[in-house]
């Protein structure tokens, strides 16, 4: 028998389909009600007598609810599935483009696909009562670089919207409490949607206001204490949920949609076990005939019902939390503030914007301890690496503004490329001169996993690499990982005594998290880099230490929270 999930969901999908289609606002509305009592019911609704006795359900969307209890075509999607072109179920993913907008593209200009609408002219759209030239071209430009791939947002763009939405959501009079909640607060490196909960005692007009504010492009759905909304993203439009509880109820609602959906159901298995049931409105026990869903106010509660310490979002995965909690055995993560400097930036010597002093004075900011100049080396000659005499000369510049800012150590180092055979870019006197060599792989990416394998195992084996910079390639959305072992890299690592980067820079994150952690349970120290071209970029450390997070890290793994003087016995001491 279908679950309440399974046919809210097919309520939600004739939702979007009527309003493609264009219903009057009130009949979409009874759906998207029923939608919302059903997947709120406390227990399942194949169990009814009658889908009537639900908030909400009337004749009609009740018969509608017997059908799919029943494993039958309701008549009304039958319709629906015939009326409205396939196509156009996909054209409300793009930016800026919700339902009724694809229903209007399809009926005004006989587009039923992304394909056709990114055939259509900008001026075809704007033409249209109640489009701009500006969403015109971003509809147009969003259809034309759509791949059917599904697209997510990058970890810092998603964080610099969703702070901005959950300001306005705290601001709200009526807000008790909020917060971002799913992938984003897990702190994944991508983030398909953004979910904000809130706790108030007036969700009618917070819900409201939110629909209206001026960051809303369009809205998808809005119940009373649901609202989705499409979001003017700096690329795009994005989807956002939010949804709202009373106060008493708020730790059981953020618990739920921070998920991650895996972590909810081994939760959910364990409360199983010890009689209780769990959803998003609190916990009940098992046994009891009326299930009686007491709320919980705070995540800690849940946990501590469930006999379980805290666990951080960041080790929501159903990746051995749970054991590690029942036995106490969470790790101690690291955190921004344990980080005491920055081991690969560039400046204008070669790619970066900055120069050795204003990098230096943004460090000082950031109160670090110390800040190792990486710029490229010479074969990289898009990214104008430095000659070993320029490299000679930079190193005389670091050392004198070394000597200037006493409060921080500026030290030498470089980015050096690993070439094609494993060798390094400069001669190995040269290096023996920097204080900190960072090796990294920035062209031939495709010579097979055995040979790019023997190349990096080389770099490793160098003495003078102290880490390798993001040693699988990957850009995300735009480039895949080259092909490694990078097991054998980690094995080589530990027995070497060579560090694995983790890169920060959003598009990068890499190491991934999985390798991360694989390190670290090697014995593999790790470096957390910004990889900084500019002042600014210097702060994409958090991404950084929200991936070593997510990969389990405490600060005694990374070699740049050790304070200064000990990283400076470290550096002495070598490999
Ligand atoms: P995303 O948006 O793809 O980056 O990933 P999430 O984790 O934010 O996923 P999303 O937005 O679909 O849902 C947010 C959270 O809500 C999810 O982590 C767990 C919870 N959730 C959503 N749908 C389901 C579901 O069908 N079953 C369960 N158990 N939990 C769900
Ligand atoms: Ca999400
Ligand atoms: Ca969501
Ligand atoms: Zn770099």
């Amino acid at each position: 028998m279908p679950s309440n999930e399974e046919i809210s969901r097919a309520l939600e999908t004739i939702v979007t389909l009527m309003e493609i289609r264009g219903d009057e606002h009130y009949r979409v509305l009874a759906y998207q009600r029923a939608a919302e009592s059903v997947a709120a019911a406390g227990s399942p609704v194949s169990s009814l007598d009658d889908p009537k006795e639900l908030p909400h359900v009337g004749d009609t969307t009740a018969e509608v609810i017997r059908n799919l209890v029943a494993d039958e075509m309701p008549e009304v999607l039958d319709e629906l599935m015939a009326e409205v072109p396939k196509g156009l179920v996909e054209v409300t993913r793009l930016p800026g483009v919700g339902p009724r907008t694809a229903g209007r593209l399809w009926k005004e200009l006989d587009a039923t696909s992304v394909e056709e609408v990114a055939n259509l002219e900008a001026s075809q759209i704007s033409s249209l009562k109640g489009f701009g030239k500006k969403s015109a071209e971003k509809i147009v430009a969003s259809a034309e670089k759509y791949n059917s791939e599904e697209r997510r947002m990058l970890l810092h763009t998603a964080t610099a919207l969703g702070d901005r939405l959950l300001d306005f959501v705290r601001n709200h009079p009526a807000t008790e409490k909020a917060d971002l909640a799913g992938s984003l607060r897990r702190g994944k490196e991508t983030i398909g949607d953004l979910d904000i909960v809130a706790a108030s005692s007036d969700a009618k007009s917070l819900a409201a206001d939110f629909a209206e504010a001026e960051f809303v492009t369009e809205v998808v759905a809005h119940g009373e204490t649901k609202v989705s909304v499409v979001v003017v993203g700096s690329d795009g439009g994005v989807d956002v949920d939010l949804r709202i509880v009373a106060p008493d109820a708020y730790g059981s609602l953020l618990h739920h949609f921070t998920g991650s959906q895996a972590h909810n159901i081994v939760l959910r298995e364990r409360a199983v076990k010890m009689d209780i049931n769990i959803s998003e409105y609190g916990l009940a026990k098992a046994d009891e005939p009326e299930r009686n869903y007491i709320p919980a106010e705070t995540e800690n509660e849940i946990y501590e019902k469930l006999g379980l310490a805290y666990i951080p979002p960041e080790l929501r995965e159903d990746s051995g939390e749970l054991e590690a909690a029942e036995k106490g055995e969470l790790p101690d993560l690291v955190e921004v503030r344990d980080i005491r400097g920055d081991l690969h930036v560039h400046t204008n010597y070669s790619d970066g914007k900055g120069t050795i002093e204003s990098m230096a004075e943004a460090a000082i900011e950031l109160g670090y301890e110390y800040l190792v100049f990486c710029d490229h080396s010479q074969s990289l000659r898009v990214a104008n690496g430095l000659s070993p005499k320029k490299l000679v000369e930079k190193n005389e510049a670091v050392r004198k503004a070394d000597e200037k800012y006493g409060g921080i150590r500026l030290l030498c180092g470089s980015e050096v490329d690993i070439l094609k055979d494993g060798a390094l870019d400069y001669e190995d006197s040269l290096l023996a001169d920097l204080d900190f060599v960072v090796a990294s792989i920035h062209t031939s990416f495709q010579i097979g996993e055995k040979a790019m394998t023997d190349r990096m195992l080389r770099a490793i084996n160098h003495p003078h690499v102290r880490t390798i910079a993001h040693p699988t390639g990957r850009v995300l959305n735009r480039r895949e990982p080259y092909e490694v072992d990078v097991s054998r890299l980690i094995k080589e690592a530990a027995a070497t005594n060579t560090a694995l980067e983790l890169n920060s820079y959003p598009d990068r994150l890499d190491l991934s998290v999985p390798y991360v952690r694989e390190a670290i349970k090697a014995g593999v120290k790790i470096t957390i880099d910004t990889d900084a071209h500019d002042e600014s970029a210097l702060s994409f450390m958090k991404f950084g230490v929200t991936q070593a997070q997510r990969a389990w890290a405490g600060k005694g793994s990374v070699i740049n929270c050790l304070p200064r003087e000990e990283f400076e016995e470290y550096l002495k001491s070598g490999k």
